[in-house]
């Protein structure tokens, strides 16, 4: 038997291949049991790449501080003011907009995969960030899950939201690695302050390593007790039909998906019609960024429609 292109997982059939190629399985594997995995370095990206995207967060870092920020040194909030700040650590948001180099990095094989495997082909970019740390007092791990809640306070067992970080340093226990419960993503609950610590573990990752995670699976973050920078890439999906945290569907520029892939435009949702003005909503817009494969189905359906039409109305005429 041939698994890879059954009739009936057609909508799956691209990723489970894609998996396949890239050597993902027990990444998958760990994230359905465990609720994260470890993608090793030389499954992500080459150094090339690694040491670009770092550069520029690096240069990010000075433009919105003021500072010249190095990785073996402390850092500095300067002029940079947006929030959440806490001891020795900030947030730089809307990272797509800020370089192409993000552009490349959504789209990124090894990502794009085990988001789209979590995700079930239905996520979407809600924000791209880096948390930028260096030594600071923390209380307690801060546990959390990325999904936000039902009405009633639960989780849907499914992923709703993915989140990857791209370790642009190593993560260790002393340099604030981030802590997970292995697990929790089945709980489908958040956790009540404090709970899970004593399960909490540090997942330790070299620098170019992805870890991603399940938006159930409990995880905050081991204090960072050396000196230098903790960086990373924070790459958080969700399902189109929830808000997102940045503001791509009606601000990415006409350039920017010009010189991406159709996936691109997907997950900047630049295929979703919805969030109109009172010109109403404009249709034609979830067709444009179909991948071919698609759109020579509707183009063959259409086809087959008309003959059966044509046909209908020749015999009719016929008597
Ligand atoms: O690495 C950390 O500090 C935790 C980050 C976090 O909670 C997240 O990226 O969702
Ligand atoms: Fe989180």
């Amino acid at each position: 038997m041939k698994f890879g292109n059954f009739k009936s997982t057609e909508a799956l059939n691209k990723n489970f291949n894609r998996i396949r190629e890239l050597g993902l399985e027990s990444h998958v594997s760990e994230l359905n049991t465990y609720g994260f995995t470890v993608v090793p370095p030389e499954k992500v990206a080459d150094r090339e790449f690694f040491l670009d995207i770092r550069e520029t967060v690096l240069r990010i870092c000075k433009d919105r501080t003021g500072f010249e920020f190095q990785l073996d040194k402390n850092g500095e909030f300067g002029e940079y003011k947006a929030q959440p700040q806490s001891d020795g650590q900030f947030l730089l948001f809307y990272l797509l907009m800020a370089d192409p180099v993000f552009e490349k990095w959504i789209l990124n094989p090894t990502l794009y995969t085990l988001i789209d495997y979590l995700m079930g082909g239905q996520q979407q970019l809600s924000s791209l960030t880096s948390f930028v740390k260096w030594k600071g007092e923390r209380q307690g791990l801060g546990l959390h899950s990325d999904s936000p809640p039902d009405r009633d306070g639960h989780l849907p067992a499914c992923s709703d939201v993915a989140n990857a970080a791209y370790c642009l340093t190593d993560y260790t226990l002393d340099n604030g690695a981030i802590a997970m419960v292995p697990g929790s993503h089945r709980y489908c609950r958040q956790p009540r302050p404090g709970e899970g610590e004593k399960n909490a573990v540090p997942v330790e990752a070299e620098a170019g390593s992805l870890i991603a995670w399940h938006g159930n699976t409990w995880h905050g973050a081991f204090p960072k007790k050396t000196d230098g920078l903790r960086l990373n890439v924070t790459s958080y999906h969700c399902h189109r039909r929830l808000k997102t945290q940045e503001a791509y569907q009606w601000r990415v520029t006409q350039e920017m998906l010009d010189r991406n892939p159709t996936e691109f435009a997907r997950l900047v949702a630049a295929d979703d019609h919805m969030g109109w003005d009172e010109r109403g909503p404009d249709y034609a817009r979830s067709h444009k960024y179909l991948p071919e494969e698609a759109k020579k189905q509707i183009r063959e359906f259409r086809r087959k429609q008309a003959e059966a039409q044509a046909q209908k109305a020749e015999s009719a005429a016929a008597g």
